[in-house]
């Protein structure tokens, strides 16, 4: 099995640790220098470039959150002038604006032979033909994956995501050795190649599937359906997109591309640093991007890391699967939602029509994630006719669907009938399992 860069995957500790240690300094120094947030936290601390001597001193730097990227929206963190951001990214934000990240050249280079890391372990080559059914735009899922597959040398099949018989069609008609998708459209698509016998007209060979949780149960169910070996891939838009981390051939674990982001984990409440091998919130430094670099990124990630070395070969430690969040993120269909986001619509569509009493209700049906939202009517709107009623419903699921970028269905309820709890409201019910 091809491994994209040797010389740096299987770096011996000591070096990758002087390494990790040589750029930290100078991405420090740098942000110190150029992000005005930043310094001012450093100095809050006491703290000048000159304090961080290496990844020993990392516990002492000042964590970075989703909010100050809000707070700074849209530019205001990066550490180069526009000129040199050669393109943006944008992800959900937990209100109605979304949050941007951009990417120097240099940047974009590194993304891509980070991805190529683990498109190799799917012996992608020049003679692959990658069907890319991650979505183009915003999202980091389908660029990511689009420049580490021209790096790689292999035909792009850029078909994005959805609109599942063109996909099918596309597999066999065009010759798809590969295939990357969220898990849980690669479940469905399977389950549909089954029911219709695609089968034997495939040529799919492994698949790189990312961007939501999945399970060890889901994986077997891929590659018994499809005969092909289904690697998982991590990543977040603000450390980069996908491949800060992903598995090897012994698909026990994601090796972090160490050279490139150091990974700690911590107890989300009190924000101490935990030993490996304690499941705790990831939080990640980057350590060569130029246009929006970050220092303790709190992911909000639930995982565990393990340093113990890997049958593969390579020495960057590993992650374990994200297995929650220690926020309230919900991913239905690889978007990122935030429950606040559906909240803000429905307080601006009201106008007196609903109270704010509401539930989300997310499952999973045929391997596709549904969205539902309860929310009950007032008195007023109760009184008055269906078509106004439901006028309301359709209002407010456009409303969802232009800030969500996915469909939900809505449900106005009678009044007083959605259940009133004694301590914290429970809105969100997650029927999904894994
Ligand atoms: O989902 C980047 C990506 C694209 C990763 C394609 C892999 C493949 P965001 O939209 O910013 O970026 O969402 C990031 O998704 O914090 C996790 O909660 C979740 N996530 C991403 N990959 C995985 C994974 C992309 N392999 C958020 N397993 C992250 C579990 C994942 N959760």
């Amino acid at each position: 099995m091809a491994m994209y860069q040797p010389n740096i995957e299987t770096m011996p500790r000591e070096a990758l640790e002087q390494l990790q240690s040589q750029r930290l300094r100078w991405q420090v120094r740098r942000m110190y220098e150029r992000v005005a947030p930043f310094r001012a936290r450093m100095e809050e601390r006491g703290l000048t470039p000159d304090d961080i001597r290496g990844i020993c001193d990392l516990h002492r730097l000042p964590f970075s959150y989703k909010k100050d990227l809000r707070d700074h929206y849209p530019y205001g963190l990066f550490a180069e002038p526009m000129e040199n951001i050669k393109r943006v990214h944008a992800s959900s934000g937990t209100t109605g604006k979304q949050i941007v990240v951009g990417y120097t050249q240099g940047d974009l280079a590194r993304w891509a032979d980070c991805v190529s890391r683990s498109m190799a372990v799917a012996d992608i080559t020049e003679r692959s033909f990658v069907q890319n059914a991650f979505g183009y735009g915003f999202f980091t899922g389908g660029f990511g994956i689009h420049s580490a597959a021209e790096c790689l040398g292999a035909t792009i099949i850029p078909i994005s995501a959805g609109n599942t018989p063109r996909q099918l069609q596309t597999m066999i008609d065009f010759g798809a050795t590969h295939i990357t998708c969220t898990p849980s459209y690669a479940m469905f698509l399977a389950e549909t190649i089954e029911e219709q016998g695609l089968l034997p007209q495939l040529k799919l060979q492994a698949g790189i599937f990312g961007a939501e949780p999945w399970s060890e149960n889901m994986r077997r169910t891929i590659q018994e359906k499809l005969h092909i070996k289904a690697y998982d891939i991590y990543g977040l838009s603000e450390i980069m997109g996908p491949g800060v981390s992903y598995e090897c051939e012994a698909q026990n674990g994601l090796h972090i591309c160490e050279d490139h982001f150091i990974a700690e984990i911590i107890d989300p409440e009190t924000e101490e640093v935990l030993p490996y091998g304690s499941p705790g919130e990831l939080v990640f430094s980057t350590l060569t991007k130029e246009g929006f670099p970050v220092i303790r990124y709190r992911t909000r990630d639930i995982c565990t890391l393990n340093a113990e070395p890997c049958a593969c070969g390579r020495t960057h430690i590993r992650m374990g699967r994200p297995t929650g969040r220690s926020d309230d993120m919900l991913i239905i269909r690889g978007v990122n939602v935030f429950p606040s986001q559906i909240e803000e619509v429905l307080l601006k569509v009201s106008e007196g029509t609903i109270t704010p009493n509401y539930q989300i209700i997310v499952d999973r049906v045929n391997n596709t994630d549904t969205l539902d939202v309860n929310v009950e009517m007032s008195e007023h709107l109760f009184s008055d006719d269906i078509r106004s009623v439901e006028a309301v419903e359709r209002r407010i699921s456009s409303e969802l669907r232009s800030i969500l970028g996915i469909g939900a269905k809505i449900h106005l309820q009678n009044p007083k009938t959605i259940e009133r709890s004694e301590g914290k409201a429970k809105r969100i019910i997650d029927n999904r399992k894994l």
